[in-house]
């Protein structure tokens, strides 16, 4: 029932909004990290969850001036937290492969890091199996080119996408996030837990950052910090939240 004319109107009238995630590191217990996922405050629907408009806005290439609002957002809070003199965390954002393909990707990251005066370790990107099996040598490029402006990049979803790990000795990746359907009931659940340990040290292998997405019992953490898997994110430590409550509740070191 969502439509493309709704889509665009969301767009021009502003009506999106940023949540972020902690990710944290269970061992120091300290956010590390926040992943930025995006939120529509429909005026009629209420709040619409990215589930249900990100095909929308991918079938219609709305995905692009979205991703762009994101990004824009996103530094903005980077810069506002400089200057409030909070100590800032990487924020983390999801690149859909459409845009990720595009010869234009890094240097889009490069302008927007030189307009806000912001190095790179500041925003990371989160892109999908997919994103890096297609157009070798456009990825190869942006890959690199990102690594020299010291942004970060994660798989995410690991383990769900359809291509074969061999990307993973080819592009000098960051991390992998391993999808939270591994991570589910991992104590009780013996295939989950071998295929969850089995990612785990493959990742740790080749140096690669670990994170675990989904978590939400102490079971699973548990579970993960036997595994050496130590980088956290899930309920369990928090929900995605407005950016005030996210400052008040995991930046409060400021
Ligand atoms: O936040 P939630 O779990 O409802 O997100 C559902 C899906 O939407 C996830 O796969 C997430 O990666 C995706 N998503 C959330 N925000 C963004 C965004 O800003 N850009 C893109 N491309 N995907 C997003
Ligand atoms: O695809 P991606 O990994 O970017 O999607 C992140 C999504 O996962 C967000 O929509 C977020 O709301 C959701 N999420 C984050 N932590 C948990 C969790 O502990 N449990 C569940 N069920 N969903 C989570
Ligand atoms: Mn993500
Ligand atoms: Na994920």
């Amino acid at each position: 029932f969502l439509m493309e004319r709704d889509l665009r109107k969301a767009i021009m009238n502003d009506e999106f909004i940023v949540h972020l995630q902690p990710r944290v590191d269970a061992i120091t217990q300290k956010t590390v990290s926040a992943e930025a996922l995006i939120r529509w405050m429909h005026p009629e629907l209420g709040l619409v969850s990215p589930g249900e408009f990100i095909p929308l806005a991918e079938e219609t290439g709305l995905i692009i001036p979205m991703g762009k609002w994101m990004k824009r957002k996103v530094c903005e809070k980077l810069v506002e937290w400089r200057e409030a003199g909070i100590p800032l965390v990487p924020i983390s954002v999801n690149i859909s492969s459409q845009r990720f393909l595009q010869k234009e990707f890094a240097s889009e990251i490069r302008d927007l890091l030189r307009e806000f005066q912001l190095e790179g370790k500041w925003l990371e990107i989160e892109i999908t199996e997919n994103s890096i099996m297609k157009n070798e040598e456009t990825v190869f490029k942006t890959i690199r080119e990102l690594k020299d402006l010291g942004v970060k990049i994660y798989i995410d979803d690991f383990g769900t996408g359809y291509s074969s790990f061999n990307y993973l000795k080819t592009f000098q990746l960051d991390g992998v996030k391993i999808d939270r359907s591994f991570i589910q009931n991992i104590s009780s659940e013996s295939e989950n837990a071998s295929i969850t340990t089995a990612m785990i040290k493959m990742a740790q292998h080749l140096k690669l950052e670990v994170i675990a997405e989904g978590v939400e019992t102490k079971e699973e953490l548990e579970y993960l910090l036997e595994q050496n898997c130590h980088y956290i994110q899930g309920f369990y430590f928090g929900r995605p939240c407005a950016t005030e409550e996210f400052e008040k509740r995991f930046l409060k070191g400021a």
